[in-house]
C-alpha cells in the first residue's frame, strides 16, 4: 500500500524545460497548474499524502521530479539526471527523502533517470535510453539487489523514457505500446498493446488499486474498464507538451 507521494509545483518557466513535442498552442502555465493542481488531488483521493516542494527557479523540469529518486519500502536512490540541463535537481531531493528512507546515490558516470525505471512488486525493470546508461542501471541494479530485490534491462529504442511507453497496472499486467510488444524482457507479463494513436496512454499510473490515466484515449479508457480495473482521467495536455505524464510528476511509496 502507498502512503506517500512527492511532487514539486511547476515553476513559471516551465515552458523553457526540454521538450522534443511540436505542439500548435504554446505551453499555457495557469492551464498546467489547473492539471497538476487536479492531479495531486487525484493521489489524495487514493490515500496519499502529498508533499509539495517549491519550483526550483533554475530548473524549469524540476517538477517532473519521478527522475531524481526511485524508492523502495528499504531505500531511496538519489538519480544522476541523464539531461545535462537537469543535473542538480537530484540534490534537492536530499534532505526530502532522508526524512523517509536511508539514502544511495547514482554516481558518475553512471546516469539514471526514474523514468526509466518501472517497479513491479520486488521486481525492477530498467530501460536503457538516452537518458540511463549501463553504468547508471548497474549501480541501481546492485543496490536493489542488495536489499532482496531482483532486477532487468531493457533497452528502450523509442520514446523518451522506458515508461513513456510501458507501465504496470497490476494483475500482472503491463500496458505497452506496439513497440515493445514483443520484448523477452516483457514475455512474463499480460500485455495490453495501444493503438498506435493511444500510445501516449501507456503513461498510465497504478496507485492503490486505481489506474490515474491521461484523459482523451476512449479506446485504452475502455479496455482497462472492461477488464475491471479502477479508471481515474485526467487532463495532460500542458505537461505532454514538455515530453511529461502523470508517472513523472511524483515520487510514490
Ligand atoms: C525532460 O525532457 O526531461 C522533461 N521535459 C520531461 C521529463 C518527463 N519525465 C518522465 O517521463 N519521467
Amino acid at each position: 500500500m502507498l502512503t506517500q507521494a512527492i511532487a514539486r509545483k511547476p515553476g513559471k518557466n516551465f515552458a523553457q524545460g526540454l521538450t522534443t513535442t511540436v505542439s500548435a498552442k504554446p505551453p499555457q502555465y495557469e492551464l498546467l497548474l489547473k492539471q497538476h493542481e487536479t492531479y495531486l488531488e487525484a493521489l489524495k483521493s487514493c490515500g496519499l499524502e502529498v508533499t509539495l516542494l517549491d519550483p526550483l527557479p533554475d530548473y524549469p523540469d524540476a517538477y517532473f521530479v519521478e527522475d531524481t529518486a526511485v524508492v523502495t519500502p528499504d531505500v531511496a536512490v538519489i538519480t544522476n539526471p541523464g539531461a545535462k540541463a537537469r543535473k542538480g535537481e537530484e540534490e534537492s531531493m536530499i534532505p526530502v527523502l532522508a526524512g523517509f528512507r536511508k539514502i544511495e546515490r547514482i554516481l558518475a558516470p553512471g546516469t539514471v533517470d526514474g523514468g526509466d525505471v518501472l517497479q513491479v512488486d520486488n521486481h525492477f525493470i530498467i530501460g536503457l535510453s538516452e537518458r540511463t546508461n549501463k553504468e547508471g542501471a548497474g549501480q541501481l541494479g546492485c543496490i536493489l539487489e542488495s536489499l532482496g530485490n531482483t532486477w532487468d534491462m531493457v533497452p528502450v529504442g523509442a520514446g523518451l523514457h522506458f515508461k513513456s511507453s510501458v507501465n504496470y497496472i497490476g494483475k500482472n499486467t503491463l500496458l505497452v505500446t506496439s513497440d515493445f510488444s514483443k520484448h523477452a524482457e516483457l514475455s512474463g507479463y499480460n500485455k495490453i498493446v495501444l493503438e498506435r494513436v493511444e500510445a501516449y496512454a501507456a503513461n498510465t499510473l497504478l496507485v492503490n488499486e486505481h489506474l490515474l490515466t491521461p484523459a482523451g484515449f476512449p479506446g485504452t479508457c475502455k479496455q482497462l474498464k472492461a477488464l475491471g480495473f479502477k479508471i481515474i482521467e485526467l487532463e495532460t495536455s500542458e505537461v505532454r507538451k514538455m515530453d511529461g505524464g502523470l508517472t513523472c510528476m511524483s515520487i510514490r511509496f
